[in-house]
């Protein structure tokens, strides 16, 4: 009998920041000893919030994911942060973009940020990403955000994985109104209008609103809207 895997597993139980990322490997990878950890694994309570990141690449995801890991940070609380890049070639730069935003956290041990790259395979997402947050969440990490770029089946999956899903959009970058119409707003709890900086925002909230029982405003460099973003993702949690 192999006891590796058991180890592993009690090494990600007790926060050992390179055992997760270990099993993280070891399961995108599909190996057995990482298929018998997670099995050693799924008895854990799940307890994370789980936060889905949405919406069409530049409209500021990663920065407000930082702006809310902050946030978190500040509460004490350890974040897990799943970049999820599905290689299309609309999202090729996304894995160096992400990590380059996110060094702030980079010395930080309290924030661990994996980038997933799911090649294109159908369901890839649900599979990978799915397994990361159980592991993630065994190793109290929470909240747990994942970042995808809302382009294809990929905000539909997170659904299925995430506590809430907020959709982010931007004013200005074409017809984003009707492009959510088409699918992103199904999956969306809340919708946030980040770039309020920019011209059509409030145009874009009213829009919205037809739509979405939740739409907020963000400017996501400054920290604008995120206490209210905050508040709207607390008030998601189970109660304890
Ligand atoms: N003016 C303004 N710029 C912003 C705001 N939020 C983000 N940006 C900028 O917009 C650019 C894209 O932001 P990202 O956070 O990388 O967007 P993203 O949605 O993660 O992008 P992808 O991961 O490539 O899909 C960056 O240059 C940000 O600095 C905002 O509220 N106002
Ligand atoms: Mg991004």
């Amino acid at each position: 009998m192999n006891e590796a895997p058991a180890r592993l597993a009690e090494r990600v139980r007790a926060g050992d920041v390179r055992a997760v990322s270990r099993l993280i490997t070891l399961v995108e990878n599909g190996a057995p000893e990482g298929r018998e950890a997670l099995r050693r694994l799924e008895a854990t309570p799940r307890r994370a919030l789980v936060v889905g990141v949405t919406g069409y690449p530049g409209a500021g995801k990663s920065t407000l994911l930082d702006q809310l890991a902050a946030a978190y940070r500040r509460q004490h609380r350890k974040v897990g942060i799943l970049a999820v890049d599905t290689s299309s070639p609309l999202t090729g730069g996304a894995i160096l973009g992400d990590r380059i935003r996110m060094q702030a956290h980079a010395a930080d041990e309290g924030v661990f940020i994996r980038s997933m790259a799911t090649r294109g395979h159908h369901g890839g997402l649900a599979r990978a990403t799915g397994e990361a947050i159980l592991v993630l969440d065994a190793a109290g990490y929470d909240p747990i955000l994942v970042e995808t770029v809302g382009v294809g089946q990929d905000e539909v999956e997170v659904r299925g994985l995430a506590r809430v899903v907020v959709a982010v959009v931007a004013p200005g970058l074409g017809d984003e109104v009707q492009a959510m119409k088409a699918g992103l707003l199904e999956v969306a709890d809340l919708v946030v209008v980040n770039k309020a900086d920019h011209e059509g925002a409030e145009a874009a909230v009213r829009a919205l609103q037809d739509w979405v029982p939740l739409v907020l405003r963000t400017v996501a460099p400054k920290g604008e809207g995120l206490p209210e973003l905050l508040a709207a993702l607390d008030a998601r949690r189970d109660p304890a």
